[in-house]
């Protein structure tokens, strides 16, 4: 180590590749209200781009940048350089993907209090990068982490958000052990706590520890799943561990390896080949003498019962005793409860039957409506072959169907029936997690819309529903087959936002084949709709189709919608030659009372097909929402109202193109821009008549009325 200087604090950061969390953590020390500190970085074999990026970057703190080279790698062995090259009276190790409260530096060394070896502080793990965080990310994460991450870490003794005198590290001559890949931790820690240093320490949350929403391309430590070595680790660290805690800690120690036992290596038994299992296991059995019985009489019963038949049985027996554990366990699932009964069904007696090769399963939106491009390849595979395939459309309402097919629910027991025997599933949105793709079963996966908003992997920050949705999306669109791109511009996002291999069609969207129907049949149409909803004749039709909010929901695909606009005004200025359809997204459960606009504002949520409401309007406003790019399909004017731009621009989402750029109308923040606008809808048109063009040939230009034809040759042959 080198001579302490003045410095009080040395924050040390190991460095991994490009890691894109890095930017917030520098920021959060920019903004430490204690000054007095450094910053040793430590790029772990990181590109020589990335470390100049990283000598260019401009911070008002001291900081150093080390290298590891040769053999030298991995966590350990960067903290351990980081440390001899500091000079702080303290250290603190920090992750390059986790950040510090503003006042984490000062709160901690108020702790020590001139005399203390140790403090700790709260910690917090966190999905989030500090915009979102501090926006309203706290109050997510309180609901993700209950749904996303289950059981903590067990072996989840830390070093982040411990404050260290360098002093007593040298005193004990304390280092982390390079030997060490994942829980280098482990034995530090212990060696920390045992060597009688002064501990303080406050609850607070100063550490923020961020958890990775995309482990398919980035993962962390903790989320490379568990195998031989990791167990193997933990099993030495244990040992070590031993040798050097006392007391209430030791208790602890021992109390969290038998909840390691029962929660990691149990399970990894039933799956690991016999070999590994039997090593494994003889490293385990030299652990248990290690154990003090009083902590092993404080584990809940099953842990303990199951560990001490683990200590007098062979592996062969603990294997067997865990799977009769696991069987007699999904029994009792099954007995008490359908959704259990209907998932073991499922998977051991349908999906053993035959795949029926005409059978073709469709379902749009989830199951909520007849709609989307896959209704358009049902009515065209029904009417060019009648008969031929056995049709079932997943529907959660009951409405009659066009052509011959069954209808179930989704997550019924017929649902399950179905979707286990079916050759072909024709979906719009993802498969559902349950859903088992077997051999032989073909996927058409159409998606729903040209994206504006950035899309699965390509996404930030994930707010709605999962945390883990990109490795999700990812392990879903590795089973798909075909998927639909309604454009180039999709085309060349999908590929990339899905990393998807197969093969896609180029062929535009069967949805908008009725949008190029001739124009005839098309007013037809837009009168039938019209008559439907009980629109009076002669009224122009605005429909206002806005999308959902990632960060406003109850539950997973069930948000809130806050109207921002102000409907009363629009009656007012607009009512006596306008009628307003308002089309909630499909993801908003939100019922709306729009009973004081009766006669002006029409709720047509509920209205299956929005192509048919496209055909009845005259206008569209939206914010967000692909449909703007089918609606174009029909060159009729569109109004942007889009209030929160930069929230949802800067913090929800993120958008794929320059909107003040590309879109083909103008951007309205205010409901009184809306009616100013309409009432000059001509002059609006005019200014955006070469842009509107462009827009077309861009995003349309594949759509001819004929993709349905185009797909379902491709899909289901030429007939
Ligand atoms: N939709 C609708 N009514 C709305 C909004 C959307 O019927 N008020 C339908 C449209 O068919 C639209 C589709 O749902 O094209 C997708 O809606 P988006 O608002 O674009 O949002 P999202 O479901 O997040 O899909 O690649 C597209 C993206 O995935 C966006």
């Amino acid at each position: 180590m080198e001579e302490a200087g003045t410095l009080k604090i040395s924050v040390i950061i190991p460095y991994v590749n490009e890691n894109i969390y890095m930017d917030d953590c520098l920021d959060s020390l920019e903004e430490q209200t204690c000054r007095d500190f450094e910053a040793v970085v430590v790029c772990d074999h990181s590109s020589q781009e990335t470390i100049d990026r990283l000598r260019r970057r401009e911070v008002s703190f001291p900081i150093t940048i080390l290298e590891l080279t040769g053999q030298r790698t991995g966590v350990a062995a960067a903290r351990n350089a980081g440390t001899g090259r500091s000079r702080g009276e303290f250290i603190l190790f920090l992750d390059c993907d986790d950040y510090l409260e503003k006042t984490a530096l000062e709160e901690l060394l108020r702790c020590m209090a001139g005399d203390k070896d140790i403090v700790r502080c709260g910690l917090r793990d966190t999905w989030y990068g500090r915009a979102v965080y501090y926006d309203n990310g706290e109050e997510l994460d309180a609901r993700n982490n209950e749904s996303a991450s289950g059981h903590k870490e067990e072996m989840d003794m830390t070093v982040l958000g411990l404050l260290i005198r360098r002093e007593f590290l040298a005193q004990q001559d304390i280092t982390f052990d390079e030997t060490y890949r994942y829980y280098a931790d482990l034995p530090y820690v212990a060696r920390l706590l045992g060597s009688g240093g002064r501990v303080s320490g406050t609850e607070k949350i100063l550490y923020l520890k961020r958890k990775h929403n995309d482990p398919v391309r980035l993962p962390s430590l903790s989320q490379i799943p568990d195998d031989k070595n990791k167990i193997q680790e933990v099993l030495r660290a244990y040992c070590q561990m031993k040798s050097v805690l006392s007391g209430e800690e030791e208790n602890i120690l021992d109390e969290k390896f038998i909840r390691y036992f029962m929660n990691k290596i149990a399970p990894w038994f039933l799956t690991a080949e016999r070999e590994e299992a039997e090593e494994v296991f003889g490293q385990f059995l030299r652990c248990c003498p290690l154990l003090r019985d009083e902590a092993v009489g404080r584990v809940p019963a099953d842990a303990r019962k199951l560990f001490r038949y683990a200590k007098g049985h062979s592996t062969a027996k603990v294997v067997r005793k865990l799977r009769r554990t696991r069987t007699v366990k999904t029994w009792g699932r099954v007995i008490r409860s359908r959704a259990a009964c209907k998932k073991y069904l499922y998977q051991k007696v349908f999906q053993k039957m035959k795949l029926r090769e005409n059978m073709v399963v469709f379902e749009s939106f989830l199951g909520r409506s007849y709609s989307d491009s896959p209704k358009y390849i049902f009515e065209y595979l029904s009417q060019r072959e009648p008969g031929r395939y056995q049709c079932i459309w997943i529907l959660n309402k009951k409405i009659s169907l066009p052509y011959p097919a069954k209808c179930v629910r989704r997550y019924s027991f017929r649902y399950f029936y179905y979707v286990a025997r079916a050759r072909y599933f024709v979906f719009n949105n993802r498969q559902s997690r349950d859903f088992v793709k077997r051999d032989g079963m073909v996927f058409l996966e159409t998606w729903h819309g040209t994206p504006l908003k950035k899309l699965a992997l390509d996404m930030g920050e994930v707010m709605a529903s999962s945390p883990l949705t990109k490795q999700e999306v990812y392990h879903h669109a590795c089973e798909w087959d075909y998927l639909i791109a309604p454009n180039r511009f999709s085309a060349d996002i999908f590929r990339r936002c899905f990393l998807y291999k197969g093969k896609l069609l180029e062929t535009g969207y069967p949805r908008n084949d009725i949008l190029h129907l001739g124009s005839k049949e098309r007013q037809e149409r837009a009168r039938k709709t019209r008559n439907t909803l009980g629109i009076p004749e002669g009224r122009k039709v605005i429909l206002y189709a806005p999308t959902w909010r990632d960060d406003e929901y109850y539950a997973p695909a069930k948000h809130s919608f806050h109207l921002q606009m102000d409907l009363g005004m629009m009656q007012r200025e607009l009512g006596s030659e306008y009628v307003l359809l308002l089309r909630t997204h499909y993801y908003v459960a939100e019922r709306l009372d729009l009973s004081e606009y009766r006669g002006f504002v029409y709720n047509v949520s509920d209205h299956d097909d929005i192509a048919e409401l496209y055909l009845a309007a005259d206008l569209l406003v939206t914010d967000y929402s692909s449909v703007f790019f089918d609606y174009a399909n029909l060159r009729r004017p569109i109004l942007f109202f889009t209030y929160d731009l930069e929230k949802y621009r800067d913090i929800l989402r993120g958008f794929y193109i320059d909107m003040e750029e590309e879109l083909p109308g103008p951007m309205l923040f205010t409901t009184q821009e809306i009616i100013d606008t309409i009432g000059n809808l001509d002059r609006m048109q005019e200014r955006y008549k070469e842009r509107y063009h462009i827009f077309y040939e861009k995003y349309c230009g594949w759509e001819d009325g004929n993709a349905s034809q185009r797909v379902v040759e491709t899909v289901f042959g030429r007939g």
